[in-house]
């Protein structure tokens, strides 16, 4: 294992974690597993918080600079609604897109049937009024994310079922958001790897001139718990069925103690990613232990330089 190589794509932001139950204006068990986009200027990201019966919400932070002086809405922005069939017991794990072609946030998040966990579509267009479309496809299907926008007419949309007990990343098409086909297999757990017992999306896919750059959580499960940690590959702009790269090794995981220690210790698992379109900037939001939201940050040009390469 080169050490070096790995914390070099990654810096952890020093002030870690950056949010925290203790900051929250109404009692949250844990926050973490945020979507995260820009809005205004400032930083926005769409927590998940865990209340005191074991159920999630998610709830607006912002902040000027996306690290510190977080402003934590006073309650939840969405909850789940008990009257819907697919959100029995709570909402986690958003990730969200701008749709430039409709002018709209697409945020999907996993919501709990009666059936198992699924993955549902809201639309907003100012995080004050949304419109929620239900779950896409059946269970069990988790971490999901539109791609910003259409590929050749279609939407596209990456998203992570559980089959036979096995639990790779997939990609599916759409003309409407709403019928989804042509699903295959994209990204696979590998047997015998550090990602071989389940993958799923990190953050929702980010378009570079290279490819679609991909971030994903792959997890080993070990005697002592599961350890959660990150990959990344390289899919084709204008074919994302095409895998062009994937890195051999993990690029980011648990190693210092907010990631450690918590409700869940070993997990890395980020959801929100926000580049810098000039500098090629990426500040990748995480959540850490399933107890906090922290935040490390790296440059496209690295990550694809090291995906060439072979990391
Ligand atoms: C996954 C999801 C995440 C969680 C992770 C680690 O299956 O449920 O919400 O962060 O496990 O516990």
């Amino acid at each position: 294992m080169d050490f070096s190589k790995m914390q070099g794509l990654f810096q952890r932001y020093p002030d870690n974690p950056i949010l925290t139950p203790t900051d929250w204006p109404y009692p949250a068990n844990a926050v973490f597993n945020p979507a995260a986009t820009e809005l205004d200027g400032q930083t926005l990201l769409l927590v998940r918080v865990e209340d005191m019966r074991g159920f999630s919400h998610l709830t607006i932070a912002k902040s000027p600079n996306g690290y510190s002086d977080w402003q934590i809405e006073p309650a939840p922005v969405l909850k789940p609604e008990i009257s819907k069939n697919e959100e029995q017991w709570g909402i986690e794990d958003p990730r969200m897109v701008w749709m430039e072609e409709k002018q709209e946030y697409a945020i999907i998040y996993v919501s709990f049937s009666r059936g198992g966990p699924v993955v549902s579509l809201v639309m907003t267009k100012d995080f004050k009024t949304f419109q929620k479309f239900g779950c896409l496809l059946p269970p069990e299907d988790k971490d999901a994310s539109l791609f910003p926008r259409k590929v050749h007419g279609r939407y596209i949309l990456l998203h992570r079922p559980v089959i036979r007990g096995e639990a790779h990343i997939w990609i599916s098409f759409s003309p409407d958001l709403k019928y989804w086909g042509e699903h295959q297999v994209l990204i696979p757990a590998r047997q015998g790897w550090w990602d071989n017992s389940r993958v799923g999306l990190g953050p929702p896919p980010i378009e570079t001139s290279e490819g679609w750059l991909i971030i994903y959580h792959g997890v080993r499960v070990t005697t002592s718990g599961s350890l959660y940690r990150v990959g990344m590959a390289l899919l084709d702009l204008d074919d994302p069925c095409k895998v062009i790269r994937r890195s051999n090794d993990w690029i980011f995981g648990p190693k210092v103690d907010y990631e450690r220690m918590g409700d869940v210790p070993g997990v890395t698992f980020p959801t929100g990613v926000i580049v810098d379109k000039q500098t090629g900037d990426l500040r990748m939001y995480y959540g850490a232990a399933d107890s906090t939201v922290a935040v490390a940050t790296s440059k496209i040009d690295d990550l694809l330089e090291a995906l060439k390469k072979g990391i």
